[in-house]
């Protein structure tokens, strides 16, 4: 089988024969299992990802590798197994052979290696050996506590701690966030539920709601692709006239505390004004809306109560109650949109999203604005499919951004 050169640089077609004549075949992922290929474009944010795909065997295994080169400070590596799971999601069929990974993209020798260990022998041995590596499990422990980042876990490993009880029997000293972490460790670690999502739902509009009439919320993340489970729950506030967004969080948040609703809480104001900034995005990728990183107490019989915890950390409230993560974001209605569009996901997809604009459009994007640089200007949007449109991509609805 013989390549030849692409006809167009995000369409990874293979060159097939077909008896003596050899074509480009139309590629139709419908069609795929006669023989055809799957048109697989290269960047996450030209595909369509379901949540529930089906190579979950061979993705979990990537993931598990990326995870740890993250947890070695290692970005470029750890994108690249992303990349090659988030490839492994778009495909339409499970798969089978090597065969099968004929012309995809991103799927480096690496990655290549490991998949074909787990379709020969059904697992990999460095997947496996450093899913019980004792570092990799203390990183995932402490990394698993709110507040505490690579950097400081790996501190705190090289000091012999391994889990979020060696914090507190050593009595290591600790940020407020992290503190907060260690004590609703366990509450934190389970998975929250849709539910839960929506009964924190109505306790967000209840306080929007009475502090500025006219708001509108949405629910972000994971919850706003499909997702039945997240590690925490998203949303963004806005409202229509701009300017009467500005200063609402501090009064949400006095609500929220007057009501007894935080655990904890920490608010950023914004910070980002587009006359001073410009489109240049900060090194962190992180937006500057006003945002309140929170702990939600959550009272409820749809969520599951009394915490089983053996262990010094993690005891929640008071059984009935549990601890939920809750990140809120106010964005002022000009950069809706773009707010939407960031704070929707997946990581991967976003990442993709900005690497796209800027590689192929020299666009820079973020979660405020999506600026031209050929044009030298400022592409405005009311809704995300304009957003798209600028950008030269197809849309895709959030269900799908499952990368
Ligand atoms: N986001 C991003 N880049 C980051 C962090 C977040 O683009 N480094 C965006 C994408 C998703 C959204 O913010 C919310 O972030 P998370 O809650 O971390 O992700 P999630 O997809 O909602 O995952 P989960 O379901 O586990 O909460
Ligand atoms: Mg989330």
């Amino acid at each position: 089988r013989s390549t030849h050169t692409q006809p167009h640089p995000h369409l990874f077609t293979c060159w097939t024969s077909a008896g003596s004549r050899r074509a480009w075949r139309p590629i139709n992922p419908e069609l795929n299992g006669d023989g055809a290929e799957i048109l697989m474009k290269s960047y996450a944010c030209q595909r369509r990802t379901p949540l529930k795909h089906h190579n979950a065997f061979l993705t979990e295994a990537l993931e598990i590798l990326a995870q740890n080169a993250e947890f070695n400070d290692n970005e470029g590596r750890s994108v690249a197994f992303r990349r090659a799971a988030s490839v492994l999601k778009a495909l339409p069929h499970r798969v089978k052979s090597m065969e099968d990974l004929r012309c995809l993209p991103c799927l480096g020798d690496h990655s290549q290696r490991v998949i074909k260990e787990i379709l020969e022998d059904g697992s990999s041995r460095e997947v496996e050996s450093t899913r019980q590596s004792e570092q990799f499990q203390a990183m995932k422990a402490l990394t698993g506590v709110f507040g505490v980042g690579v950097r400081t876990a790996d501190r705190w490993i090289r000091e012999g701690l391994r889990t979020p009880d060696d914090l507190i029997r050593t009595g290591q000293q600790l940020n407020r966030a992290q503190q907060a972490g260690v004590q609703y460790y366990s509450e934190l670690q389970r998975a929250v539920t849709r539910a839960e999502a929506e009964l924190i739902m109505a306790i967000v509009e209840a306080a929007v709601n009475s502090v500025l009439p006219g708001c509108q919320i949405q629910l972000m993340g994971g919850f706003r692709r499909g997702k039945e489970v997240g590690h925490d729950v998203d949303f963004l506030i806005t409202h229509p006239e701009e300017g009467k967004e500005e200063g609402l969080m501090l009064k949400i948040i006095s609500w929220l505390e007057e009501q007894g609703v935080l655990l904890y809480q920490k608010t950023t104001r914004n910070s980002y004004v587009e006359r001073l900034d410009g489109p240049a995005r900060s090194a962190s990728n992180m937006d500057r809306f006003e945002r309140c990183f929170s702990i939600f107490k959550l009272h409820s019989s749809a969520s599951r109560s009394g915490s089983a915890s053996t262990s010094e950390s993690g005891s929640a409230c008071d059984s009935g109650c549990r601890a939920v993560r809750v990140d809120l974001v106010v964005s002022p209605f000009s950069q809706f949109a773009f707010a939407t569009l960031g704070w929707t996901g997946s990581k991967l997809f976003e990442r993709e999203l900005r690497r796209w604009a800027g590689q192929e459009k020299q666009m820079t994007l973020s979660s405020h604005t999506l600026y031209d640089s050929k044009q030298n200007l400022y592409l405005r949007a009311q809704t995300e499919e304009e957003i798209f449109a600028h950008l030269g991509l197809e849309f895709i609805p959030p269900s799908e951004r499952n990368a």
